[in-house]
């Protein structure tokens, strides 16, 4: 039997990278999805056996991510909450992120300070333009299974257009999608850049729903790595860093070691996940 990763999908066929498109057997496992490490049988092209996932990101489903590619650009204006859900969304699932900026021909010294002040101690942060040769240094970057994920519009599908230097998305417009019934799935691919490396084009990720969060909100602290060296020093063990007194989170707010736009989405995530929680519930 041969391992091979699936690379996209087509109605029930999957492309399996050097193979060329297998069906499936009557697996009576749950689906199959794009970065799943498949055993197939060459012969009969049929997929035989899924081999164990690290992670499966829903909206669009994609299966054994290593590394999110989380991209911002000066417009459409960085939605600084979503960039880090997403960086914690990554934590949850074992995922290394790192952050694009792009559309740097417009970058102005202002919001780049901004940037460099609020990540640059939490995440590698690299500068791009899909327009000139700079996002072919991404190449170096992406190893093992890489997903684009950020806003709509800052550039994502650009990126890959250039460091492919071919169209392999569209630009401009939100891409690929079918409806079933309610729910609007979109389709993803992965396009290969090295014997193991492989880029999808993520746009589903341009919002992130709390509930795709498991987390209670009196743990979510934990996952911001810039409060850690703080939080053994509150004065209350179970100190949710809001209205506490003698709380080490906020002093290092007040005294710039923590940046306030961290501290404003480590609020607006923990109230999220708090009426998450409550109308979970209710419901239930
Ligand atoms: N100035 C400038 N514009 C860019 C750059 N990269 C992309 N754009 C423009 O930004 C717009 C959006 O680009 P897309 O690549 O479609 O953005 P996307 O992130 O894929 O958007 P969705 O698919 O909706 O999530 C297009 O008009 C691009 O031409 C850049 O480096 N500089
Ligand atoms: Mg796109
Ligand atoms: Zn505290």
């Amino acid at each position: 039997m041969k391992t091979g990763i699936i690379t996209k999908k087509n109605a029930d066929l999957f492309f399996i990278d050097g193979i060329g498109y297998v069906a499936r057997k009557n697996l009576k496992t749950d689906g199959i999805y794009v970065g799943d490490f498949v055993e197939y049988d060459e012969e009969n092209k049929v997929i035989e056996k899924i081999l164990k996932r690290k992670n499966l990101l829903v909206r669009p489903p994609l299966a054994n991510v290593d590394k999110m590619l989380i991209v911002i650009a000066p417009v459409p204006k960085p939605d600084f909450v979503l960039i880090d859900k997403l960086i914690i969304y990554c934590e949850l699932n074992n995922i290394r992120p790192v952050l694009i900026v792009n559309k740097k021909d417009l970058l102005n010294s202002h919001l780049k300070d901004e940037i460099e002040k609020i990540y640059s101690k939490i995440i590698d942060i690299f500068y791009v333009c899909s327009f000139d040769r700079s996002a072919l240094n991404l190449k170096e970057i992406v190893k093992g299974i890489c997903a684009f994920a950020g806003q709509s519009a800052v550039g994502k599908s650009s990126l890959i257009n250039s460091i492919f230097q071919e169209n392999k998305e569209k630009i401009g417009e939100i891409s690929k999608h079918i409806e079933r019934g309610k729910q609007t799935t979109r389709l993803v691919s992965l396009y290969k850049l090295g014997e193991d490396s492989f880029l999808a084009d993520t746009s589903g990720f341009s919002k992130l729903d709390e509930k795709l969060l498991n987390l209670q909100s009196d743990e979510l602290a934990g996952y911001f790595p810039d409060f850690l060296e703080f939080l053994p020093h509150c004065e209350y063990k179970t100190c949710r860093h809001i209205k506490e007194k003698n709380c080490a989170v906020k002093h290092a707010v007040e005294i710039g070691k923590i940046s306030k736009q961290r501290y404003n989405s480590y609020i607006k995530i923990f109230e999220a996940l708090k009426d998450f929680r409550r109308n979970y519930e209710k419901k239930n």
